[in-house]
């Protein structure tokens, strides 16, 4: 029974030096990674699930969302540093959240990629979301997608042919798809921390992301 008990605990521990649990990883420091993922998420398949339907500002239709940036997450080659401790206590003041809403859907959204990505970056709030901005901009969504009227059911090569069209610097390695069940759920495209686009890292395996030959992306409402 009593080695039952330091099992467990040794394993807790282990858990929450290796294992990512807990605020932030003890090897985690500011401005410390390999690369960046940004991450296009596709808001109607967000706002379709029960769980997120109610979230107003993003799902209540008032806005016509369609990709929309999740976040730009600093990387490892394997894996990826969250929540980086900062000599000051992280806050995003008002006024900068208010400018990140037309790309980035929600407020709570802003404060959270700030505290749990951002601070990996090494970068201050203004900095951080200048570079979201700047890495956002380098990217073209495709026309079909910006006002989707009806589910369409498309391939993640399909959906990655488009942004390839799109994006004549963009290459296949630089680029995964992301599937939640039988919908799109987002796009992960990798820069270099110069802000060029590269090829991504094992994070980014498609085959972990999304393995189905078919998926919805289900159409943009609000805005009318
Ligand atoms: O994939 C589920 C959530 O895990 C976090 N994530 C995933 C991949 C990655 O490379 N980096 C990363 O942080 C994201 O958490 P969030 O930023 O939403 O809290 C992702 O949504």
């Amino acid at each position: 029974m009593r080695i039952g008990v330091r099992f467990i605990v040794l394993m807790i521990a282990v858990l929450f030096v290796f294992g990512g649990v807990g605020a932030s990883h003890a090897k985690d420091q500011a401005g410390k990674f390999d690369y960046y993922a940004l991450a296009l998420s596709w808001s109607p398949s967000y706002c379709a699930s029960a769980k997120h339907a109610r979230d107003s500002l993003q799902c209540n239709n008032a806005r016509p969302f369609a990709f929309v940036v999740h976040g730009l997450w600093p990387q490892y080659e394997r894996g990826w540093p969250q929540n980086c401790r900062l000599r000051k206590r992280p806050w995003v003041p008002e006024t900068l959240i208010d400018k990140m809403l037309d790309i980035m859907p929600s407020r709570k959204l802003v404060i959270h990629e700030y505290k749990k990505h951002g601070t990996c970056s090494g970068l201050s709030p203004d900095a951080y979301f200048a570079l979201v901005r700047r890495i956002y901009k380098q990217i073209t969504i495709p026309e079909r997608f910006q006002r989707l009227s009806k589910p369409l059911a498309i391939s993640p090569d399909e959906v990655e042919a488009e942004f390839l069209k799109a994006n004549p610097a963009l290459k296949p390695e630089m680029v995964s798809i992301v599937c939640r069940g039988s919908r799109l759920s987002e796009l992960r495209i990798c820069f270099s921390r110069d802000e060029t686009l590269q090829a991504c890292g094992v994070n980014e395996t498609q085959r972990k992301l999304c393995n189905s030959r078919k998926i919805v992306m289900p159409p943009v409402r609000g805005g009318q």
